[in-house]
């Protein structure tokens, strides 16, 4: 990426943040608790909940705490350079303001606004950067996607239709609506073929020429790679990488995960990929009511005094 990601090198210590309908769940479906990845719940490797069922979460789904300001303070005092925030995940409910789809956090839910518009605003006036978590591949909620097999049937999917008709359309929204993107990071690109990832390779560029995209886009065409997720190589890896690692143990928000990294353990973690020259994104994963929890916050602020004191940023 030469010049272009001259930034992505200095910034070394970035936000991931995974928020959804599923965040309002918890981890828990019926009165039952599905321990993994709490994004995954609507999937059958956990809960396995109907298209139907899931899209009636919207209908309460009201982050009324959530606080861009709250949330851009809390990244920055932590020491951190820009926010990565998940635009549309596996499960297919964009978490903005669509046109291209009514399910969507302002039209389907009584919530009514645009947070990642408040958020992308606030990184603006805070000065850190902003840029989205995008899933192109998998998509639960519609039948043309791939990921939903147990509703739909992958043989009768047809892909190229989700492609033009959401998928392109959604990244175009994000690419043109909300100013100057860091990066776009995509997610599990599974059989995409090069030519897709191609296309939104170029729709990113043709409208952010400096945003940078991640290695998940598929078929080797991004401009960073993206390492295991939670795996600190032992070395430099070469080219621009970074590590994406979350506070706990899933990467949205679960009532019973409290594997809180401690604040010496997250600094150790940024000295460990900053000094073999990568990039370490760190999740948080908010409560469907938009808090941040406490066991997250304090510890990121541990190490953020410590970057502070020692690195002088
Ligand atoms: C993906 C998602 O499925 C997951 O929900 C989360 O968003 C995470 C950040 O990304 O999961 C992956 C994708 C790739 C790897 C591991 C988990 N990998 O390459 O090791």
């Amino acid at each position: 990426a030469g010049e272009r990601g001259a930034w992505f090198k200095e910034a070394k210590y970035a936000m991931f943040i995974h928020w959804g309908l599923y965040s309002g769940l918890a981890g828990d479906w019926k009165g039952k608790t599905h321990f993994g990845i709490g994004e995954w719940i609507m999937n059958k490797h956990l809960a396995g909940i109907s298209v139907d069922e899931y899209r009636a979460l919207a209908k309460d789904f009201n982050p009324v705490k959530f606080d861009a300001k709250a949330w851009v303070t809390l990244a920055k005092q932590s020491g951190m350079k820009y926010i990565v925030i998940t635009a549309k995940h596996h499960d297919g409910f964009a978490m903005y303001d669509s046109a291209a789809s009514d399910y969507n956090i302002k039209d389907a839910s009584p919530f009514g606004r645009d947070p990642l518009k408040e958020l992308a605003d606030e990184c603006r006036k805070q000065g850190i950067g902003f840029g989205f978590y995008y899933s192109q591949y998998q998509d639960w909620n519609e039948k043309d996607a791939f990921g939903n097999g147990w509703d739909f049937n992958p043989k009768e999917a047809n892909f190229s239709k989700y492609f033009k008709e959401k998928c392109e359309p959604q990244v175009k929204e994000l690419v043109t609506q909300y100013g100057d993107l860091a990066v776009l990071w995509f997610d599990t690109p599974g059989k995409m073929t090069k030519e897709d990832s191609m296309a939104l390779v170029n729709l990113v560029k043709k409208h952010q020429p400096r945003c940078l995209i991640n290695s998940r886009i598929g078929n080797g065409v991004g401009d960073y790679s993206s390492l295991g997720d939670m795996e600190i190589p032992p070395e430099n890896v070469g080219g621009l990488w970074e590590c994406v690692d979350t506070t706990n143990n899933s990467w949205s928000y679960a009532w019973y995960d409290e594997n809180w990294k401690s604040g010496e353990q997250i600094a150790q973690n940024v000295i460990s990929v900053v000094a073999r020259g990568g990039t370490y994104m760190l999740n948080v994963g908010p409560r469907g009511d938009g808090s941040i929890p406490k066991g997250a916050s304090e510890e990121l602020l541990v190490a953020g005094q410590w970057i502070k004191n020692h690195a002088g940023t």
